[in-house]
């Protein structure tokens, strides 16, 4: 075993060998990383050093399936009718939805359709749902796509609550709220002034009262630069680029304030106590070109004091951009030189830091190094102590910054004190022990941290364990989600699935358990136990105003050219069997299901309208369309009711 200091970085190597790993992508990204500033990565790599416990960690997979776990197996495969113990948030990437997936199983249960019309349940086609996704003046969508990476749920006594989860949209800089009752999204915020939102973390406490020991915050970073106001005039003054944090209100989905940084934001954490929000930042250089934003050594994880934010705010120290009304306060560098008032702290972080994760101890944030070999755990009490004036120095809030892997991306915890942090261009997952990397950190040059390794297939992006991001962290599962998944599948043409593999963390060494393919492109998720939600299996009519209450209130209500109908589904039949419209009349359809069966959900189709939407028992929807092609329109129940449904029909006439 070498080790050695270097720049105040201390590392470990976990020992020899093992190069076996690097066949597959590793190499090339490497390389291609190399010209863009890999420097820091040292010689050491080129000698297989520090990412090279593979082959233990490659061996204990292969030899997987033993009797140890053979609990875990049996768990990973519920006998038909047995339930998962676990559910599982997971984004979906540039398909702009959430996935529910049961765990450990990982099979998928339900999609819930935020930013991106769904054809299934007519998300994008019902007016309610139009309503939370945002129309432009004609009534057509303002956007159809998203792009979702992190998804987090609402918190009390540090741990989910089940009340809500928050996803966000990369493309369009939205914020959407899903209501965990009924597995739907139901806000969406538009963030302004920021392009390329990305990080996002909902608080866990009140910074000030004690008493508000739940989410009533959710942070959100902006990843790109953009010149304020971005009114097309100072696109080639890089001065004139900035990137804002931003603070929504949890309940009412209003953007409460915004802080202006210097550098960008990427991944978000907050603390158990409330006090402290972190966003990890690449690009300190405010580049505007690529190469730019690699040109320094470190990097930052800037610290938000959100009680101090707070109380500028209502001091009126604030001002605004463009149309916005939000307080924007300043938490540039030099705006924040005294930490007895500082609003911000940045502590520095080796080049361009990707994730950033609150331990379930509470102490400490651990920032992933990306394009350095390092993780860096930032120990809260002490930043905290920065700005009551207390530590000298910021960076000595910084306890441990060691070397794990080439390619650190994001971490996840077990509950025991260690960590698992992806390594993209390793391909692995390094289980590392948070202590001994402090002690080592501190000159104990025999602590071995790094505890195990394993190789993955291929190139980890995120990873979490069951409730990772709880006080109650359990230590029994992991999952990681791999970018590439080359030969694991059937190959199915160039577009390849993803690969999520599941991995029984409840010993000393992890165990690979399965492979699931994913359809592109899962970033992050969260898994927690199943009995945090209490989903409701049935909505109650006076969920909707519009509701259709008794089949016998059916009915065509004209006012000139503008129609109501009001029409129900009940097993197996609609509430009319017939109506009439005449060409011409502006149509607002509304369906009641009455049937208050759990699972009997009906649908609706009108052909050649482009319509079709689901309604679940007791839920009401409508849509509202001009009945511009004359003729007879079978509008049919799309989802299977009932052993009439293929009779589950009416006539729309349009009369000419
Ligand atoms: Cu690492 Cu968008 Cu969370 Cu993807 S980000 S992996
Ligand atoms: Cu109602 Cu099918
Ligand atoms: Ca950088």
């Amino acid at each position: 075993m070498s080790q050695e200091k270097k720049n105040g970085t201390t590392s470990q190597d976990a020992s020899a060998t093992g190069l076996g790993r690097r066949r597959f992508l590793n190499t090339a990204a490497a390389a291609g990383l190399a010209g863009v500033g890999m420097a820091a990565c040292t010689d050491k790599q080129a000698g297989g050093s520090s990412a090279s416990g593979a082959a233990s960690g490659s061996a204990s997979a292969a030899s997987a399936h033993t009797e140890a776990n053979a609990g875990a197996e049996a768990a990973m495969h519920p006998k038909p009718g047995e339930l998962d113990t676990y559910y599982g948030l997971w984004s979906g990437g540039h398909t702009g939805d959430v996935r529910v997936l049961g765990m450990p199983s990982g099979r998928e249960i339900h999609r819930i359709p935020c930013f991106v019309p769904d054809a299934l349940v007519g998300w994008g086609i019902t007016n309610e749902s139009k309503a939370v996704m945002g129309t432009k003046a004609d009534g057509s969508l303002r956007y159809t796509i998203g792009d979702t990476h992190h998804v987090h749920a609402s918190y009390k006594d540090g741990n989910y609550d089940g009340r809500y989860a928050w996803v966000n949209d990369k493309i369009n800089g939205r914020l959407a709220r899903m209501r965990l009752d009924y597995f739907v999204c139901d806000k969406i915020t538009e963030l302004p002034n920021i392009q390329g939102f990305h990080g996002i973390f909902p608080d866990k406490a009140d910074p000030v009262d004690p008493k508000i020991n739940y989410t009533t915050r959710v942070f959100c970073g902006a990843e790109f630069s953009i010149p304020l106001p971005n009114n097309g005039k100072d696109a080639d003054k890089p001065e004139a680029y900035h990137s804002l944090f931003t603070c929504v209100d949890a309940e009412s989905m209003d953007v409460r304030w915004q802080v202006l940084i210097d550098g960008n934001c990427d991944l978000v954490a907050t603390s158990y106590d409330g006090k402290l929000a972190a966003t990890n930042q690449y690009n300190t250089e405010m580049g505007v070109h690529y190469e730019d934003m690699m040109s320094a050594e470190r990097d930052a994880c800037c610290f938000f004091n959100v009680a101090r934010i707070e109380e500028a705010v209502k001091a009126g120290k604030f001002k605004t951009y463009g149309d916005s009304k939000v307080p924007v306060v300043d938490g540039t560098k030099a705006a924040n030189t005294d930490p007895k008032t500082a609003l911000t702290a940045y502590v520095s972080v080796p080049k361009n830091p990707h994730g950033v994760n609150a331990s379930p101890d509470g102490k400490y944030f651990i920032c992933a190094g990306k394009l350095s070999p390092t993780t860096t755990t930032i120990e809260l009490t002490k930043v905290l102590d920065w700005f009551d004036g207390k530590l000298a120095k910021l960076d000595d809030a910084i306890v441990a910054e060691v070397e794990v892997g080439l390619g650190p991306l994001h971490t996840a915890f077990d509950g025991r004190g260690n960590a698992y942090t992806t390594l993209f261009l390793d391909s692995q997952i390094v289980k590392w022990n948070i202590d001994k990397a402090i002690a080592f950190h501190k000159g104990d040059k025999n602590a071995k941290y790094v505890v195990d390794r394993l190789d993955v297939q291929y190139q980890p992006g995120h990873l979490n364990a069951s409730q990772s991001e709880t006080k109650a962290a359990d230590g029994k599962w992991l999952v990681t989600g791999c970018k590439f998944s080359k030969d694991r599948f059937l190959p199915v043409g160039p577009l390849h699935p993803e690969n999520e593999q599941i991995i029984d963390i409840s010993g000393e060494k992890m165990v690979l358990m399965a492979d699931h393919p994913v359809r592109g492109e899962p970033h992050d998720f969260v898994i927690f136990k199943r009995d945090l939600l209490k989903p409701k299996q049935v909505y109650s009519l006076d969920d909707s105003p519009l509701a259709v209450k008794d089949a016998k209130d059916c009915a065509v209500i004209r006012n000139g050219k503008k129609v109501t109908v009001k029409l129900t589904s009940q097993a197996p039949a609609l509430g009319m069997r017939e109506f009439k419209l005449k060409k011409g009349d502006e149509v607002t359809l509304i369906l009641t299901n009455l049937d208050k069966v759990e699972d009997l959900t009906h649908g609706i189709a009108i052909p050649k309208y482009n319509i079709q939407f689901i309604v679940n028992p007791l839920e009401t929807k409508s849509v509202s369309f001009v009945a511009d092609k004359p003729g007879v329109f079978w509008m049919y129940c799309t989802n299977f009711c009932h052993a009439l449904h293929l009779e589950m029909r009416s006539r729309m006439i349009v009369e000419a």
